[in-house]
């Protein structure tokens, strides 16, 4: 399987972010592509290749203009306001219960961008847990380019491609980032695919986390069915979306799925999870499938709660490529990172109907990677 990879994610060099206003150790760091790079890359069975630049024009076919123009100047916002601190969050955000009383006209006139950096970041964004830093524009730019560069390649008549995409890309919406998530990869990945080839899509989000942005983005759309398994938002992150009768309005009335799980779900209950996402895919027509692909499911995983093992993403990995489309599969979350090179390789030799050797150290090792 060819592996769309860009070292520009370097510069998204994250090392806190803040969990209920408190600094912590950031979760979504370098170290994670570092890893599965260095697994693929020890296995011998992948081919790396670099992205090519596709433009803004796919990025705007599925995000306001006005949140790629705030993500592209934030950093220097910042500098220019003299606001030092080693990265951006917000703090205030629009929440509409502000504006409530108000008429929709008064709403629009009065919800503007503000000009002070942090009111802008809390206007284009979700939660206060997605830092910026100065390379974060440029890397989110890289990687939507891996994401539809591993498009081209399945167009080209790949059966499956894997874009290394950080920082991933799921919870961001049309107009707002968040989740560790600037610009949503798989949307835009999906909606290339509708423009390119006139065919329906169907995005199969496996991430922990419901894929809130990709829901929102084609809520409405009769021609991408979002198909996700993953923590109840009761308990866990995106909080307020992911509920199982979220189901879509107007032409994409129906094709939204949500299937989420308890804590503590287990290979058996993922596994019968995934077969009926996989039903709800292939009753599609069209060839192709986006996989969001997320280890946050893990066992180990620090953010997560679900007990799923390597073996499993082997079956699942397996079981996604059974169904014969070709798959654009895009990372985006998992934390553990002793484990994220092996669980990587076990979904995608899956996905090729490839065996797994799993390695005696299940890969823990100082760098995670693996000898030989
Ligand atoms: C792409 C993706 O997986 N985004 C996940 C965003 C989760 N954001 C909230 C994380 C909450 C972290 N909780 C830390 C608990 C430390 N014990
Ligand atoms: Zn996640």
């Amino acid at each position: 399987m060819q592996v769309v990879y860009s070292p520009a994610h370097l510069a998204h060099d994250i090392t806190v972010e803040t969990f209920m206003g408190m600094p912590i150790p950031a979760n979504e760091v370098a170290e994670r592509a570092e890893r599965i790079r260095t697994a693929l890359e020890a296995d011998g069975g992948f081919q790396f290749v670099e992205p090519t630049q596709h433009g803004e024009g796919p990025i705007t076919a599925v995000h306001d203009p006005g949140l790629v123009r705030f993500l592209e100047v934030a950093w220097s916002e910042v500098r220019r306001q003299g606001l030092p601190r080693p990265f951006l969050t917000a703090d205030t955000y629009p929440n509409r219960r502000m504006f409530e009383g108000m008429s929709a006209d008064a709403v629009a006139a009065l919800a503007r961008e503000p000009e002070h950096a942090a009111g802008r970041a809390g206007f284009w964004s979700l939660d206060s847990a997605a830092p910026l830093v100065a390379g974060t524009y440029p890397a989110a730019r890289a990687a939507v380019d891996v994401a539809l560069t591993a498009v081209d390649l399945v167009l080209a008549g790949a059966t499956a491609a894997y874009g290394l995409c950080r920082p991933p890309g799921h919870h961001a919406a049309r107009s707002m980032y968040g989740g560790y998530c600037f610009l949503n990869n798989a949307a835009i990945a999906a909606e290339a695919i509708v423009r390119a080839t006139g065919e329906r899509v169907a995005i199969l989000d496996v991430d922990y986390h419901h894929g809130n942005g990709s829901q929102q983005i084609f809520w409405r759309r009769g021609d991408v069915r979002y198909v996700s398994i993953h923590a109840d938002p009761d308990r866990a992150y995106p909080y307020f979306l992911g509920r199982a009768d979220e189901t879509g309005e107007g032409d994409g009335a129906g094709e939204n799925l949500n299937i989420p799980l308890r804590a503590g779900a287990t290979n058996e209950e993922y596994l019968d999870a995934l077969n009926r996402a996989l039903e709800a895919i292939v009753a599609v027509p069209g060839s192709m499938v986006v996989v969001s692909l997320g280890f946050d499911t893990y066992g180990l995983d620090p953010i997560g709660d679900f007990a799923l093992t390597t073996d499993v993403y082997h079956e699942v990995g397996r079981r996604v490529g059974a169904t014969g489309r070709r798959l654009v599969i895009l990372q985006e979350g998992g934390y553990h990172r002793p484990s994220l090179g092996e669980n990587a390789r076990a979904w995608l030799r899956g996905a090729e109907g490839r065996p797994f050797d799993p390695l005696p150290s299940g890969g823990f090792g100082e760098h995670g990677a693996v000898a030989g």
